[in-house]
């Protein structure tokens, strides 16, 4: 930067001249006036303004950081304002952790709840208290919550059997009318028999549907899939006895109403057989949080041991995954991200699940 001193009789006619010489992007350092001289005392009052043309890496520099500044008070802004639409627990969250608004609204906006939200930043705050300088508590704060997150999820690649047991692998997958249920089953048998070469059998116990059967069975004649229908207790375990060489058999089951016990019930009497089935519970994650919930509360008579979450292409809001999660305690076997088969399938570990929560998500798949 070469700076330069101006006289003249009054400041702006230095000014002018800087502007003139310099040009408008000269800054102006220092003003003064300058002191007469003993032996002059009446000499015109003069002014000194020191000026200088900033290089060109300085003007840039000097711009980058106030957009960024800008763009981080944009944001800032924008978050404050989703935040104002949550209820008074969150705002005086933000008015109680100044450093949480990011994360915060970046948790709300995912559809995580405000009450795991809130919990998790209050944790998180509570970790930091020492930590001085703001950046590096928004820093701490989001590592803090993510840390939780992590914690929180659980997943399991359930499916990725050992096929030397001798026994074929049993697993019915549970849950309302119209997750998805037929449809995974479709996109996993694919996986399985054509990634990990697998032999696969299926079996319909759907009575329910017309045309239920035919819908897996349309699949399973694409795959080449022994599949077969099942209306009773004895037919589930005669149909079990003739894929006894399998490596895995998948049941379709009915989608009932997680309100219509008689039904869910009637299922249960189904699956009773001296043949070991695991039960996966498949939920939409298009469903409203409570209906999830009660979902899972009515099929929890099935005692599932993992849950699967569908239509996750179909929502913004995948942060409800955290809160089932965290409420139904059952690990994550797959995500369905579209209905394309067999494509549309995800085995996830934790990162990728926290990816998808948080909105990160890709159609990466097995
Ligand atoms: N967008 C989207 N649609 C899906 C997904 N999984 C299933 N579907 C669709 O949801 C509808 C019901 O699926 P289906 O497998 O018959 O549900 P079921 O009643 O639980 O067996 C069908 O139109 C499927 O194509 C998914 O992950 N994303
Ligand atoms: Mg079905």
């Amino acid at each position: 930067m070469n700076r330069k001193i101006f006289k003249a009789e009054n400041i702006q006619l230095a000014i002018a001249t800087i502007k003139e010489e310099l040009g408008s992007d000269a800054m102006i350092l220092s003003t003064r006036k300058i002191p007469k001289k003993p032996l002059d005392p009446y000499a015109k009052t003069m002014f000194a303004v020191e000026a200088a043309l900033p290089e060109k890496s300085d003007v840039k520099i000097g711009k980058d950081h106030m957009i960024h500044g800008i763009k981080n008070d944009i944001a800032e802004i924008k978050d404050m304002i989703s935040i104002a639409g949550f209820g008074n627990g969150m705002r005086h969250m933000v008015c109680n952790h100044v450093e949480s608004v990011g994360v915060l609204a970046a948790l709300l906006r995912a559809g995580v709840s405000e009450t795991l939200a809130g919990d998790m930043i209050q944790k998180a705050s509570g970790l930091m208290a020492d930590v001085r300088d703001p950046d590096a508590k928004i820093k701490s704060l989001r590592k803090g919550v993510m840390r939780q997150c992590l914690h929180h999820l659980m997943t399991q690649d359930f499916f990725d059997r050992d096929r030397r047991s001798g026994v074929p692998h049993v697993a019915a997958f549970v849950g309302p009318t119209g997750v998805g249920k037929t449809t995974t089953i479709a996109k996993l048998s694919a996986l399985l028999r054509f990634q990990k070469k697998m032999k696969i059998g299926l079996i319909s116990i759907d009575n329910y549907r017309v045309g239920a059967f035919e819908q897996l069975k349309a699949y399973a004649s694409i795959m080449g899939l022994l599949c077969v229908p099942a209306f009773s207790s004895q037919d589930l375990s005669s149909a079990l006895d003739r894929m006894k060489s399998m490596d895995m058999v998948l049941i379709d089951t009915a989608g009932h109403s997680q309100f219509d016990k008689p039904k869910i019930d009637e299922i249960l009497q189904l699956m009773r057989t001296d043949f070991k089935i695991s039960t996966h519970l498949v939920l939409s994650v298009t469903s409203e949080s409570t209906i999830m919930k009660d979902a899972a509360a009515a099929f929890s008579v099935f005692n599932p041991v993992t849950v699967v979450f569908t239509k996750i292409d179909e929502t913004k809001r995948c942060g409800k995954i955290l809160d089932q999660v965290k409420h139904i305690q059952l690990p994550v076997s797959l995500i369905a991200n579209g209905q394309r088969v067999p494509e549309d399938l995800m085995v996830p570990d934790k990162r990728q699940l926290l990816n998808i929560i948080l909105g990160k998500g890709s159609k990466e798949t097995y």
